[in-house]
């Protein structure tokens, strides 16, 4: 199976992470929405939301919990955005499930 976000936490393309750990890998993302705009990927392939079992839990908490500490790190101070799309009308492009953290801009509600 041919998954983009697979190859680049095998280190096959390339990108720019900022933190990875057994779990998850995180890198900014290429078409940046916010002054930081980072993604985070968890390293098991798990294609979408939608795909997640009750053995994911944990998985999903510890993303949320490196989200906060590398908008900590990164100096956001004044709050953030983390968005999951999911599957077609969800707006997912890349079908293994990730979660982008945007800062350091005011972010409008609701989104398009
Ligand atoms: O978001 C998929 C996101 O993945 C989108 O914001 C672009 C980003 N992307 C795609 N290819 C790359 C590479 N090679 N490096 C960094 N970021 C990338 P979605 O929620 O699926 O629409």
């Amino acid at each position: 199976m041919d998954c983009l976000f697979c190859s680049i936490i095998k280190g096959e393309v390339p990108s720019d992470c900022i933190y990875e750990d057994e779990l998850v890998y995180a890198f900014n993302d290429i078409d940046k929405q916010a002054p930081v705009h980072f993604l985070i990927v968890p390293k098991k392939h798990i294609d979408s939301t939608d795909d997640l079992e009750e053995e994911d839990a944990d998985l999903i908490g510890h993303v949320f919990l490196v989200a906060k500490k590398l908008a900590r790190e990164l100096g956001v101070t004044n709050g953030y955005r983390i968005v999951n799309n999911c599957k077609e009308d969800g707006g997912q492009t890349v079908n293994h499930i990730h979660f982008h953290v945007l800062a350091k801009r005011q972010l409008n509600w609701p989104p398009g």
